[in-house]
């Protein structure tokens, strides 16, 4: 299986990010990519392929061009401002506000821009999100020249990405570009399975009313996790794509059996779909020992996960999101590429 790794992805580096009014640790750090890139390379997983740069055409069929501006420039008028270390938003506008006039003010403009403050913007942000979105680019045309899968390794993950806003560590949706570069190239249907703990908010923001990209993700009740404000049961999409968004939330704490019965559930709607692609939003924070998250699976639960995926017998682009149990997110990320291959 090709591996396309974001050399570049420690240009994102964020200290802190803020819990319960204390700066804790930020948990989405270099290390994890540095542990899964690794853990590929031990497992002899990996042919690596570097990404090609690839211009701006899909990313703005993802992404509106002026969020897409605002992202390339942040850093650079933060720190004109006086800004240093990282930039959090601070203001939102909310119901009733508007966000159809952009503000020229900076804070404000982070907010019209983002639906959450736990999403460090640093100096190097744009430059490992955008090699990112090369990476995913890079992946969907290794699928279209005949491959049957490919991972792509890059941080910061995407799908809490939408169209105009970043939130929950995600900038540029990457499963989101390679879907529509799937589609560029010749795919009729494209299926993207979302198995991060988090609901896939930016995705689903995304493709919520086509029906070209079927959207399915497994995933803790918003009810009580994060990101809280979509992934209900009841969103099932709109005008064109009514009936191709699938939320199959679980309460924390679901087990590994309640887990792969939801995942039986969106298997058999993707195959009832018959897409000509599959992208695969893999995080790995359903891991047991995830420090932010609440599901159960084990070590041996991962090669299952993978089985799963294969049986859909659709060529499979794997793009690497959540999972913050470091020590083990790159031997999690192996069983399932392993179990894939398998
Ligand atoms: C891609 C992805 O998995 N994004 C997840 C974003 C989650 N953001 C909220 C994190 C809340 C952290 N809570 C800390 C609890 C420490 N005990
Ligand atoms: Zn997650």
């Amino acid at each position: 299986m090709k591996t396309i790794y974001n050399a570049a992805h420690g240009a994102h580096r964020a200290e802190y990010e803020f819990f319960r009014g204390e700066k804790v640790p930020a948990f989405e750090k270099p290390e994890r990519a540095d542990w899964v890139h690794a853990a590929v390379q031990r497992a002899g997983l990996g042919d690596a392929v570097p990404p090609q740069a690839h211009d701006d055409t899909v990313l703005l069929k993802v992404h509106t061009e002026p969020y897409l501006d605002f992202l390339r420039g942040a850093y650079e008028t933060f720190a004109a401002l006086g800004g240093v270390g990282a930039a959090f938003p601070s203001v939102w506008p909310i119901r009733g506000m508007r966000a159809d006039r952009e503000p020229t003010n900076f804070a404000a403009r982070m907010g019209r821009y983002s639906f959450d403050s736990g999403s460090p913007l640093t100096a190097g942000t744009w430059l490992a999100a955008r090699t990112g979105a090369n990476c995913a680019l890079t992946g969907a045309a290794l699928l279209s020249a005949g491959e049957r899968s490919a991972v792509v390794l890059t941080r910061p993950p995407g799908h809490h990405a939408g169209r105009d806003f970043f939130g929950g560590y995600c900038f540029l949706n990457n499963a989101a570009i390679a879907a529509q570069a799937l589609r560029d190239r010749g795919c009729a249907r494209v299926a993207i399975l979302d198995v991060d703990y988090h609901h896939g908010n930016g995705t689903q923001d995304i493709f919520y009313d086509r029906g070209d990209v079927f959207f399915a993700s497994i995933h803790g009740d918003p009810l009580t996790e994060y990101p809280f404000f979509l992934g209900h049961a009841d969103e099932t999409g709109r005008s064109a794509g009514e009936g191709c968004n699938l939320n199959l939330p679980l309460p924390a704490g679901a087990s590994v059996e309640q887990w792969f019965a939801a995942l039986r559930v969106g298997s058999e709607a993707i195959r009832r779909f018959r897409p000509d692609a599959l992208v695969v939003s893999l995080g790995v924070d359903t891991f047991e020992g995830d420090p932010i998250s609440h599901f159960q699976l084990r070590v041996s639960d991962f090669p299952r996960v993978g089985h799963a995926i294969a049986s859909l017998a659709c060529p499979t682009l794997f793009v690497l999101e959540g999972g913050y149990a470091v020590q083990e997110i790159g031997g999690n990320v192996v069983a399932v590429l392993q179990g894939f291959l398998r």
